[in-house]
């Protein structure tokens, strides 16, 4: 998939949420939806590159807002950089308090002699907290060659990557409903 084409980038689902509902194959088809309603959302935002971490904040919340969840219905911490992002989103997704965490932060080579390591580790550790507690950690961090695409991406000509991954957030929380249902339901 070129970027610029028209499927580049995040697709929202297209319908409601459907366990086991047939497939345009025959097969089963399961995806979670963008209804926000009765999720709890938490977001960590870095503050190194602050402007551009507000900006995808913003994003996030608003996104979160117009999807149905409710200000008192998310938890937003804020740390120190990128790096580390990830021990506050394991710690959070952990608590057994969240439907899905979501990841923001950006790291900007043109300022960053090791941007590797900390663009690395922060997309690693995100991964991980992910896995280890079964609570969808959502990738919200921009990794750009300089300030200019970092503000494009948060909230300017190329959207808001805090906005996607807030939906993401939402429909990976949906999506877990729906598997853990779907199990259930076939155990019985
Ligand atoms: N943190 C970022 O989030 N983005 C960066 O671009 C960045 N740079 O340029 O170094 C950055 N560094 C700080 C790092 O995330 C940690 O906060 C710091 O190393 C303390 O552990």
């Amino acid at each position: 998939m070129s970027a610029g084409s028209k499927d580049a980038g995040y697709a929202p689902p297209r319908g409601t949420p459907s366990t086991g509902a047939p497939g345009a194959l025959g097969h089963r088809l399961i995806e979670g939806s963008l209804d926000g309603d009765g999720l709890s959302i938490a977001i960590v935002a870095a503050r190194f590159n602050r402007s551009v971490c507000d900006r995808l904040l913003e994003g996030a919340l608003d996104a979160l807002s117009r999807r149905g969840v409710p200000a008192e219905r998310v938890t937003v911490v804020r740390v120190p950089g990128a790096f580390e992002v990830p021990f506050a989103a394991r710690r959070l997704a952990s608590s057994g308090r969240h439907d899905a965490v979501v990841a923001l932060g950006a790291v900007i080579r043109g300022e960053t002699p090791h941007f590797d390591y900390v663009a690395g580790e922060s997309a690693r550790g995100i991964v991980r907290a992910a896995e280890a507690t079964g609570v969808p950690v959502l990738f919200g961090i921009l990794t750009t060659e300089n300030s200019e695409q970092a503000l494009e991406r948060s909230g300017g000509a190329l959207g808001n990557r805090g906005a996607d991954a807030a939906e993401a957030a939402i429909e990976m929380a949906r999506l877990v409903r729906l598997l853990d249902t779907d199990a259930e339901r076939r155990a019985r």
